[in-house]
């Protein structure tokens, strides 16, 4: 809401945003490496009391010969281009001069694992190194956080460009750390799940399972079963534009990705939620009859024909075109709310689609209810609604994502007059998203059974990216803490003060973000 100010306050105010701006950010050093607001939190940082100055005369150095870095390096000089105006030359050599930032691979420092990183910043150069390349991405991701907000802008700054000096050690409390798309009940273009990719990659998210098809919508093409697209990509809810991914862009997604260090995790539900496949073949239906395309915001009214041998089939072209799509390990099958399923039809079902996704070299992931089958211990449960269901996947010793509603739900609306969004499940304001530990959620269910922690968003009532965006923003990143930082280390009246420090780093990448009053907002810097 905008107030109205007499106008000679307005340009008197101006002028002295103007001045400040002008005549502090020269002389103005930025905060300590310790005070620098990091999301998530870093296991370790120390601070020392200097700067280091990124010029036109900074270059980036990468071990010679591993192109892998170099792109990473890429990526980074990439990141800086637009708002520094500077464009630090890449160079491979193992002898680096001071003034400059290296990064190299130490793979003998086993504690830092496949993402962790060591990160010391002197007056004299930056050295990043991990013992893999996932490692050097992520610390970039810090080393972003620890330049100045206008860093994150789309266009030219003003320098100088400053980082604090000190070194951090920091790896992650759990090895998947997602976030969901929903593209089936409302699609959503290649161009902004890229966007999405590059802002859970800033909060160091390492997985985007995208929800690929439900009873409103078929989103990626299956070469074998055609119509699936055809005709069942051209719904969605409300009557909005349908849509889907041919192969080729869908590839083109996952390598977007993939240069992010992101798995992708595509999601077919089914039994239930297919009504969008049922309405494309008959023969899907166990009446033999097609289905109208759906709009409306029901859940489990619809079911494959698990006694039907073409139902196989159709699984097995799906997860095999899907397999071949797919670099990660992960193939979902979804298995929620298959109301019309019976319970003895359900769990041979699932069975058999585990043993197919199996047969294709990949790990199935369903929604809590297949613990009513006989998983695999490589298969992986998602717990959203029951802790019972979860507490059977752990004393399977199957590992469970865990994502609660009733906490991790973006789609969830922050209070009741939030314009977006469900409240099924609760309302969560951002700091009821922060303040929980999948280690604690269920009791029985520890740190050991979880592989991670995953933060869906289901699109019902969104039909556009910059209301996703309002529902993930600034939860999302309270969701990434909890996955990456050691829950000892995390507190709400902590966070929260890091959190309002962000308010210029979200604006600067132009998130449209929900203001919550909870947050102390630092809006001036
Ligand atoms: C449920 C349901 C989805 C809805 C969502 C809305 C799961 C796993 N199945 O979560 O179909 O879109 O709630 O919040």
């Amino acid at each position: 809401m905008h107030r109205r100010f007499p106008s000679f306050l307005v340009s008197l105010s101006s002028f002295f945003v103007v001045f400040t701006v002008l005549f502090s950010c020269k002389t103005e050093p930025p905060a300590r490496l310790d005070a620098q607001s990091l999301i998530p939190l870093p296991v370790s940082v120390t601070a020392t009391d200097s700067t280091f100055e990124l010029t036109k005369n900074t270059a980036i150095y990468v071990p010679e010969g591993n192109e892998e870095v170099k792109k990473i390096g890429q990526y980074l000089v990439d990141l800086l281009k637009v708002p520094t105006g500077l464009e630090p030359e890449l160079k491979s050599t193992s002898q680096v001069p001071s003034g400059h930032i290296a990064l190299t691979l130490t793979p003998g420092d086993a504690e830092l694992g496949e993402e962790g990183y060591a990160l010391s910043i002197t007056a004299q150069g930056i050295q990043l190194a991990a013992a893999k390349p996932a490692g050097l991405f992520r610390g970039i991701q810090t080393l972003r956080q620890a330049l100045p907000a206008r860093a994150e802008a789309d266009h030219l700054q003003k320098g100088p460009w400053l980082v604090p000096t000190g070194t951090i050690r920091d790896y992650p409390t759990y090895a998947y750390r997602g976030a969901m798309l929903d593209v089936a009940r409302h699609f959503f273009g290649v161009d902004d799940v890229k966007r999405y990719i590059d802002l859970i990659a800033a909060y160091k998210m390492n997985a985007l399972h995208l929800h690929l098809s439900d009873d409103q919508g078929w989103r990626i093409e299956i070469k074998s079963w055609p119509n699936l697209t055809a005709h069942g990509s051209k719904s969605a809810v409300g009557g909005a534009e349908g849509g889907f991914y041919t192969q080729e862009q869908y590839a083109d997604l996952v390598r977007y990705a993939q240069d992010r260090y992101i798995i992708i995790v595509p999601e077919i539900d089914m039994p239930g939620h297919t009504n969008a496949a049922l309405a494309s073949y008959p023969e899907l239906n166990c009446d033999g009859k097609a289905r109208e395309l759906y709009t409306g915001i029901e859940v489990g009214f619809s079911t494959l024909c698990t006694g039907k041998e073409i139902t196989y089939k159709f699984v097995d072209d799906v997860v095999r075109e899907l397999a071949a799509l797919t670099p990660g390990p992960y193939i979902h099958l979804g298995g929620d709310e298959s109301h019309v399923t019976k319970m003895e039809d359900y769990i041979p079902f699932v069975n058999r689609v585990q043993d197919i996704v199996q047969a294709h070299g990949k790990q199935l992931i369903g929604w809590d209810e297949v613990t009513n089958a006989s998983l695999k211990p490589t298969s992986v449960a998602q717990f959203w609604a029951k802790a019972e269901y979860a507490k059977s996947a752990a004393d399977r010793n199957v590992k469970l994502i865990v994502s609660p509603a009733k906490k991790a739900y973006l789609d969830m609306q922050y209070d009741s007059t939030t314009q977006y969004g469900l409240h099924w499940a609760a309302y969560i304001e951002v700091d009821s998203a922060y303040s929980w530990d999948p280690a604690t959620m269920v009791p029985g269910v520890t740190k050991d059974h979880i592989l991670g922690i995953e933060a869906p968003l289901w699109t019902e009532t969104l039909a556009k990216i910059d209301e996703v965006e309002y529902m993930a923003f600034p939860r999302l990143l309270g969701l990434a803490e909890i996955g990456w930082t050691p829950a000892s280390a995390r507190s709400w009246d902590e966070y929260k003060v890091r959190l309002g420090n962000h308010y210029s780093r979200l604006k600067a990448k132009r998130i449209n973000f929900y203001q919550s009053e909870r947050v102390p907002w630092a809006k001036g810097e």
